[in-house]
């Protein structure tokens, strides 16, 4: 690969070898959660992948270098630098060009980990569609890379923030299968259940690992949810959630905030709002998928 590009050994270890590795994203380290809560979320996912017999590869760029596997040093800089860009698949070219610190979101995270053939990817929420997307048309590019990349991904669902009744239909629209880990609805983030199916709900580790293996053989290029509930004891109930949010919203509007500035914005009021107990919700749900992904990915590997 060219020096666009550094993986760290770790990684590029476990891809000669065929072992399991879950990639991680790093906007949720930089632009997602506060300091000093995401560097504990940044190291405690990567210790519970590995704690399964996964690799972990969080992905981010340093100084305009994509980084497959940062280490420590990496994960403090994008969690503490206050310049670090958000970067999706329409800008992350720019950041490596211009040689900036660079947060990837899901739709880039996965963009990068496919070119380098790694199948599992764990996050809290994936972005889908915003709420009032009926006259901004803002739809995150997570859905529509999702559609254009195999990777098996463990998730609580898309953020509460969105409007979760079409992001669920945008994601059948577009061949995402959305499946349920212990679960019969798709989960709405930082509480428990939507009111939507999932296409099937998978009550073991080695159910969803050997559908995921027949998958594989089926050469069908559309990525896979996996969802985990957030922890139970953590859960919040989704009439106080949507008043915060109403109360986020109208200060975004009042604010003018929009485009990729829009979610951290959103997340920050509500965090606010809510005593942090959306903040607790969404470290827990974190640790929790990544402990997820790691049992996932050893099993499918094995
Ligand atoms: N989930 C979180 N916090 C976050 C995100 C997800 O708990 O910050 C990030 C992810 O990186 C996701 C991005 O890809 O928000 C979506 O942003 P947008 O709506 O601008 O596409
Ligand atoms: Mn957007």
């Amino acid at each position: 690969m060219s020096n666009l590009f550094e993986i760290s050994n770790d990684v590029q270890k476990a891809i000669d070898l065929k072992k399991p590795i879950v990639a991680l994203e790093s906007t949720l380290i930089s632009h997602g959660l506060p300091y000093p809560d995401n560097i504990k979320v940044a190291k405690e996912s990567i210790k519970a992948i590995e704690d399964n017999g996964s690799v972990a590869a969080t992905i981010g760029i340093i100084n305009g270098k994509v980084k497959i596997g940062l280490n420590e040093d990496d994960i403090n800089i994008l969690a503490k630098d206050h310049n670090v860009q958000k970067v999706s698949n329409h800008n992350i070219n720019l950041s490596i060009f211009k040689k900036e610190n660079a947060a990837t979101t899901v739709a880039s995270t996965i963009s990068i980990a496919s070119i380098f053939g790694i199948k599992f990817f764990v996050t809290g929420g994936i972005g889908g569609v915003h709420l009032n997307a009926k006259n901004t048309y803002d739809v995150s590019a997570d859905l529509y890379s999702l559609s254009e990349h195999t990777n098996y991904v463990i998730c609580s669902g898309a953020k509460s923030i969105l409007d979760l009744n079409k992001t669920y239909e945008l994601l059948e629209t577009l061949g995402i299968t959305r499946l349920g880990y212990k679960t019969d609805h798709m989960p709405g983030f930082w509480f428990s259940e939507t009111k939507h199916q999932v296409d099937n709900n998978f009550e073991s580790i080695s159910d969803i690992s050997n559908f995921l293996k027949l998958n594989s053989k089926l050469n069908h290029k559309k990525s896979i949810l996996i969802f985990n509930k957030v922890p139970e004891i953590n859960a919040i109930s989704e009439d106080k959630i949507n008043e915060w949010i109403n109360g986020a919203l109208l200060k975004a509007e009042k604010n003018k905030i929009n485009g990729k500035e829009l979610t951290p914005f959103l997340i920050k009021e509500i965090n606010n709002s809510s005593n942090n107990k959306t903040l607790t919700a969404n470290v827990s749900l974190i640790i929790n998928n990544a402990d997820l992904a790691g049992k996932i990915a050893k099993n499918f590997y094995t």
